[in-house]
């Protein structure tokens, strides 16, 4: 991790358990704020947050959530300050574009997959666990609305799990960004690309790999090649917790459909569409979310403890 550059005069704030973590150089796992204020309702994003946490220290490492919070960039935020967040109110949606309007305003802001992992290479962490990532909204060929976390993928050198990006997008085209953009896309423990709440897309993934030590030595790889950007460990959720892609298609379409109909656009839509699916399965999308999520903590785990160890 000796590699990362750490900047000391931001208004960075470490939580006490990641402080002492980056003393002793033990593994630390980044992970994101917006799934817990924009991604799911009060109180299963708390409860999540922090079975989240749980996970990856009961898998060797510690966590490290990252938020705004009045103008400070927090890195591992303390139960009360989680709790705060979790239910805060008209909290920023921070990307690449406005993190730092935020932290000099000295607002609060939830960070997004870009947004974190700008903050996890500020503090010299080098793996981070999310859901899914944004991507090309589906009619992205007239509304140009492909998410800002394709584009730090390409730039910022932090290994990112989750369960491929969200359905709700369009994952052929989300692929064929993330390809040009040269983003190793690689599927973990099968050949296709994995479909947020569902196991498997019917995507053949660029790259698969069955081990945590072998992601670990790409990551190096990418280092010592002096590459820009991540890398993209796509985790298919567990297939006992899984919706089925037929089962979870209809639903995608009508939430879809309700979005164009009331001109829901920009960082609005991926919340408005998280939270319709949750109605429209009655609760069941939200469960399977939580299942894919401590399942990307498991895996971001052993990643980071591979790494340390190669380092
Ligand atoms: N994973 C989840 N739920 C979420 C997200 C990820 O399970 O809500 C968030 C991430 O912060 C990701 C954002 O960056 O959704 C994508 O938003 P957009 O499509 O507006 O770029």
């Amino acid at each position: 991790m000796g590699r990362y550059r750490i900047v000391t005069d931001l208004p960075l704030a470490f939580s006490p358990e990641v402080a002492d973590a980056r003393l002793n150089g033990a593994p630390i796992v980044a992970l994101e704020s917006t799934i817990i204020t924009h991604g799911m309702p009060f109180p299963q994003n708390l409860e999540t947050a922090s079975r989240v946490e749980t996970e990856i220290r009961a898998h060797g490492a510690v966590p490290a959530t990252i938020a705004v919070m009045d103008g400070r960039l927090h890195v591992g935020l303390t139960a009360a300050e989680l709790e705060r967040l979790a239910q805060a109110e008209a909290v920023m949606k921070l990307s690449r574009a406005d993190i730092a309007a935020c932290l000099a305003a000295g607002r609060t802001g939830a960070t997004t997959v870009a947004a974190t992992m700008i903050a996890a290479r500020l503090a010299g962490i080098a793996v981070f666990a999310t859901g899914g990532i944004g991507g090309v909204h589906r009619g992205a060929e007239t509304s140009f609305d492909i998410s800002a976390d394709l584009h730090e993928l390409a730039r910022t050198p932090v290994t990112v799990v989750a369960a491929g990006a969200k359905a709700i997008l369009d994952l052929p085209k989300t692929l064929e960004v993330l390809e040009t953009l040269g983003v190793p896309v690689i599927a973990y423990g099968q050949d296709e690309f994995p479909a947020f709440w569902s196991h498997r897309s019917g995507l053949p993934a660029p790259l698969r790999m069955d081990k945590a030590r072998d992601i670990a030595a790409a990551h190096q790889m990418r280092a010592r090649l002096g590459l820009d950007g991540g890398q993209l460990v796509a985790n298919p959720i567990p297939e006992s917790a899984e919706i089925p892609r037929a089962e979870i298609m209809p639903v995608i379409e009508t939430a879809l459909a309700e979005a164009e109909a009331q001109g829901i656009a920009a960082k609005a839509v991926t919340p408005f569409l998280l939270a319709r699916i949750f109605d429209l399965t009655g609760g069941r999308s939200l469960e399977a979310n939580i299942a894919l999520v401590l399942n990307n903590a498991r895996l971001g785990a052993a990643i980071s403890c591979e790494i340390a160890r190669q380092s």
